[in-house]
């Protein structure tokens, strides 16, 4: 399809989020100028013009004119947000992407996916590495149960879909932080995490994460050494 309205997406290197719908982007070689955020100065422009619903990034703004400034979107630009209703979009919008398996049983499966992992990985890496409300023990049973859903090679159904774009920038991230030891989790507990996933127990799932970044569409829309920075600089981050 050739792309008929012009694509600004609102993002930053550190947000997971945002990685999901740039990865989306590059998959489906939209035509599409980023705009990085101030986040350190939330702009205020942003939560009145683009994106008042939720005030979070990522979101994108589609049609309307090609030139208007990004801190002033044109009221005939559809603005949208939330990663997984704008990476659903871009799906529909490009479908030689292929992003969303034709298969129902397919795509009903890596929906399910996504389910599955915001509820069991999101919600052991947002408490395990933030809010220390979770163990080391948590968040391995989290990447065990997802593990098991992968098939024996290949992507989370098989070939790369909206599945895998949801996953991806969370899995390099939880390596990342374990790598590093940070998180509000005791001294020294990140690097035996990681060492348990290293363990052949977890062989799938390391492979799976290293498909994932190897794909040019990851490394496309991620800088380790930045998003490493901003996490070694977090004050949520900062064990007191
Ligand atoms: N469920 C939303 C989450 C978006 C989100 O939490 N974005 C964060 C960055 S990772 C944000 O904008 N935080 C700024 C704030 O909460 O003020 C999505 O899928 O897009």
């Amino acid at each position: 399809m050739v792309q008929s309205g012009q694509i600004t997406f609102y993002t930053h290197i550190y947000s997971p989020y945002c990685q999901r719908v740039h990865i989306a982007l590059e998959e489906v070689h939209a035509d599409y100028r980023a705009v990085t955020l101030n986040v350190m100065q939330w702009p205020e422009w942003y939560n009145t013009k683009v994106n008042p619903t939720t005030r979070k990034i990522p979101a994108i703004t589609y049609g309307g004119p090609a030139d208007a400034p990004p801190e002033d979107p044109s009221p005939e630009a559809v603005k949208l947000t939330k990663s997984l209703v704008i990476v659903e979009f871009l799906a529909d919008l490009f479908p030689e992407g292929k992003l969303r398996p034709s298969d129902p049983v397919q795509l009903a499966s890596a929906r399910l996916f996504v389910a599955l992992f915001d509820a069991k990985v999101f919600e052991a890496f947002k408490n395990y590495f933030f809010m220390a409300t979770a163990q080391a023990s948590d968040l391995l049973a989290a990447l065990e149960f997802i593990q098991a859903r992968l098939p024996p090679t290949g992507f989370a159904v098989g070939e790369f879909s909206i599945a895998d774009v949801a996953a991806a920038p969370f899995l390099a991230r939880i390596v990342l932080l374990l790598e590093h030891d940070i998180g509000m989790y005791p001294v020294g507990d990140g690097k035996k995490t990681l060492e348990e996933l290293r363990k052949p127990k977890f062989a799938r799932l390391m492979k799976y994460i290293a498909d994932l970044k190897a794909r040019p569409s990851f490394q496309a829309s991620y800088d380790e050494a930045q998003v490493l920075f901003i996490f070694q600089n977090n004050p949520t981050l900062k064990r007191t």
